[in-house]
């Protein structure tokens, strides 16, 4: 069915000639789409642009999410995950079991683990580091994407350390590339309000500046649903293409997706919020695709939208779903635990149902081939590290 982008809300009509014409949207166009009630006009604009990009192509990836320590520092409000030092509940990986379990996931096909955890007070900057080298020799193929902003910004505390110097280390240890956490909303007031006491905004956009100009690519994230307003959220997604513009332009790597992740309460000290309604995700999944026209990549996280709506917002602008996941401990809904898993023929079979056409990717999304005899990665070459 061809799609000219129709839309039935008349403010949007303005939007709906840029997105044909591919001009940038501006904050008054970020926050019009929030406030239509046209989500299928907003879909289809979205669709456009995830079609120009990507076709029908949808990707996904093989990897394992490994939480390496529950214990943190910080106290976020939207957060269900951490314990405090001693309470019930709380762990840290020795670095035998992060090795193994990566291990195993390499031995059954991950090209990716996706590291992360708290802000764990005690364990030293060695530990970071013996965690890369022991994965790296244990599994030399494998990326690892491991640590958000907040973990490198702790690090350079715990070794006393520039955070160009903390990432460079990481990097030699075995580091590939860092994921896109604790983002949240880049705005003071949520910031006091529901995760004070974490670095702010600032700290976040150095720690990526720096890593794009050392290299290594990075992702980016907006936390979405709970106590912010639309209009912060506009504001978030537009500092973000701000730093893709400024690394396109001058550095040697950028950001290659967003992930734009839908508040679960269950369990958190916001628990008594509804979360974010169906509604909300499609829309800012697809207002997402339309303000970062430089950012490639957006990516359904399908443990927080769900597999269902997931699969629909590949029509709202998402041309990405993570991947087989395993075991995840940051967010489980009530009754659910962490093991969150699904299988690389079931993403198959979800993206096929959904109309489109699923494709295997490394971290850096560049298509793997597998030798269909023995399931090994044989393109690209050395793809993995
Ligand atoms: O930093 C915490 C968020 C993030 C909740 O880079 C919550 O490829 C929803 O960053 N409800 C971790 N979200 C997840 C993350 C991620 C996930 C998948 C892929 C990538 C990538 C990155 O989850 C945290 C925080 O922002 N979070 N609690 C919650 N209750």
């Amino acid at each position: 069915m061809s799609n000219d982008g129709f839309v039935s809300d008349p403010t949007l009509n303005s939007i709906r000639e840029k997105v044909l014409a591919g001009k940038v949207l501006s904050y008054d166009d970020g926050v019009a789409l929030y406030h239509s009630r046209d989500l299928h006009g907003i879909g289809r604009l979205a669709n456009i642009v995830r079609e120009r990009l990507h076709g029908d192509k949808t990707y996904y990836n093989r990897n394992r999410h490994i939480n390496y320590t529950n214990v943190c520092a910080l106290s976020c409000k939207f957060c269900s995950f951490y314990r405090k030092r001693g309470e019930e509940g709380a762990y840290e990986m020795p670095i035998e079991q992060v090795v193994a379990t990566a291990k195993k996931a390499a031995d059954a096909g991950a090209t990716e683990v996706h590291i992360v955890g708290g802000l764990h007070p005690w364990l030293k900057f060695d530990y970071y580091l013996d965690m890369l080298r022991g994965v790296k020799s244990a599994c030399p193929q494998l990326h690892v994407k491991a640590f958000t902003a907040i973990e490198i910004v702790h690090f350079t505390r715990v070794a006393r350390m520039r955070i160009e110097e903390v990432l460079s280390a990481l990097r030699d240890a075995g580091l590939g590339s860092l994921p896109g956490g604790g983002a949240e909303i880049f705005d003071e007031r949520v910031h006091a309000e529901v995760f004070k006491g974490k670095v702010g905004a600032n700290k976040w956009f150095e720690v990526h500046r720096t890593a794009h100009r050392l290299g290594i690519y990075s992702n980016a994230t907006m936390l979405y649903g709970h106590v912010e307003t639309p209009e912060e959220r506009v504001k978030h997604l537009i500092a973000l293409r701000e730093l893709q513009a400024e690394s396109l332009a001058s550095s040697r790597a950028h950001f290659n997706s967003i992930i734009p992740l839908s508040f679960i309460p269950d369990g958190s000290e916001l628990g008594n919020l509804p979360g974010p309604t169906g509604l909300t995700d499609l829309k800012t999944l697809a207002i997402a695709r339309l303000m970062l026209h430089n950012i490639a990549h957006i990516k359904a996280f399908w443990i927080m939208q769900g597999v269902g709506l997931s699969q629909v917002a590949l029509d709202w602008g998402c041309d990405d779903l993570d991947g087989t996941v395993v075991w995840y401990d940051i967010t489980k809904r009530e009754g659910h635990g962490v093991h969150q898993e699904l299988h690389v023929s079931d993403i198959q079979r979800r993206i096929r149902e959904a109309g489109r056409t699923p494709i295997e990717r490394d971290t850096l999304y560049r298509e793997v081939k597998r030798d269909p005899a023995n399931d090994r990665v044989i393109e690209p070459e050395m793809a993995l590290a």
